[in-house]
């Protein structure tokens, strides 16, 4: 019997003995993302284990202090990955609305990423004309542990190279992007931040690849909208740009508003086109005293922000590249909202 083989074998025992920490630390130890089965493994455990752990109560620090140490800064601002700390990052959120961080990522990573993203984009094209589960490609293979069942066509059109997937849904992904996100030591500084574990969750850990599109108006969001009571939640997302993006560059990047601290703005009014989306009219009215912004982004640069902020996809009439990215919400494991399906990592 091969080592993976045994590993799943005694990942089975640990989780029939209730362990599901312990069977997540083996599986991670014992393969790599091209073990296809462990990998899926890995991604079933991770979302069948919330339930099963015990959470602690939502501590009473939140939102937390901070030092304030961006005050002078006008917009976001920007630490390179080796000074950033749990201080910058409460200061930049906290009291800013977010914080970019230079050079989060490598080149090596950020071309595996880019290529593991036409993958997964390509293996959903294809999933689609498959019937049989065991011959579909593993780089989108969606868990029987995620609810809401199989995705084939999203609003009756067939996927494209273009769009935005769930993490879980290709297992790999999964691997290979928590193996980084351990690398730059993001379980730690996460855990610092919340003054407890984090989770990730099946819906809000997204990669995407975004195309031009000639200056259209994307919807104008907080991520607070979606996620239930956004006074009870505890977030942070993690926004990795894998292309050159944003200001000048010739890509999408994000059109963003710092500094309008803890509240949710009314959705579906003055002009705007959806109910979770903020209107036009609203966002001139805010840009008065917190003008929108559209940060420069080069490839493995990242931004950290929360539910409150506010912000969307700018798509400007000189985009020529697609932009590929990483969106990554941490929560609070006590607060975690159950609805978007709690991830373990
Ligand atoms: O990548 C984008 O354009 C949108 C990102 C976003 O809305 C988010 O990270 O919350
Ligand atoms: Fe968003």
């Amino acid at each position: 019997m091969n080592a993976v083989n045994d590993a799943l074998l005694q990942a089975d025992q640990l989780v029939s003995d209730g362990d599901y920490l312990a069977a997540i630390a083996l599986l991670e130890n014992a393969g790599s993302p091209n073990d296809e089965l462990l990998a899926r493994r890995l991604v079933d455990l991770r979302i069948q284990a919330y339930p099963h752990l015990t959470w602690p109560e939502p501590h009473g620090n939140w939102p937390p202090a901070h030092d304030n140490r961006f005050a002078d800064v006008d917009g976001f601002p920007e630490v390179e990955f080796q000074d950033l700390n749990v201080q910058a990052l409460k200061a930049g959120i906290f009291g800013k609305g977010g914080l970019i961080v230079r050079g989060i990522m490598g080149d090596d990573r950020i071309a595996a990423m880019r290529e593991n993203i036409d993958r997964v984009l390509q293996a959903r094209m294809d999933s689609v004309d498959v019937d049989d589960n065991k011959d579909k490609n593993p780089w989108y293979q969606r868990s029987s542990s995620v609810r809401g069942g199989p995705q084939q066509f999203r609003g009756g059109e067939r996927y494209t190279n273009i769009g935005s997937v769930w993490s879980v849904d290709s297992p790999p992904m999964t691997f290979e992007l928590l193996e980084y996100f351990r690398e730059i030591g993001l379980p730690g500084l996460l855990t610092s931040y919340f003054e407890e574990g984090p989770v990730l969750s099946v819906r809000k850990w997204v990669v995407r690849c975004a195309a031009p599109n000639n200056g259209a108006s994307s919807g104008w969001h907080q991520d607070g909208y979606f996620l239930g009571d956004a006074t009870a939640i505890r977030t942070a997302n993690l926004w990795i740009a894998l292309t050159d993006c944003g200001g000048d560059a010739s890509a999408p990047g994000l059109e963003i508003i710092s500094g309008t601290g803890r509240q949710i703005f009314e959705t579906g009014t003055r002009g705007s086109p959806f109910d979770w989306t903020v209107g036009q009219e609203l966002i001139d009215e805010i840009a008065q005293t917190n003008p929108v912004r559209c940060p420069r982004f080069n490839a493995g640069d990242a931004l950290f922000f929360d539910h409150f902020n506010l912000h969307r996809t700018g798509f400007g009439l000189n985009h020529t590249n697609n932009r590929y990215a990483i969106e990554s919400w941490f929560f609070a494991g006590s607060t975690a909202p159950v609805k978007q399906q709690p991830v373990v990592f």
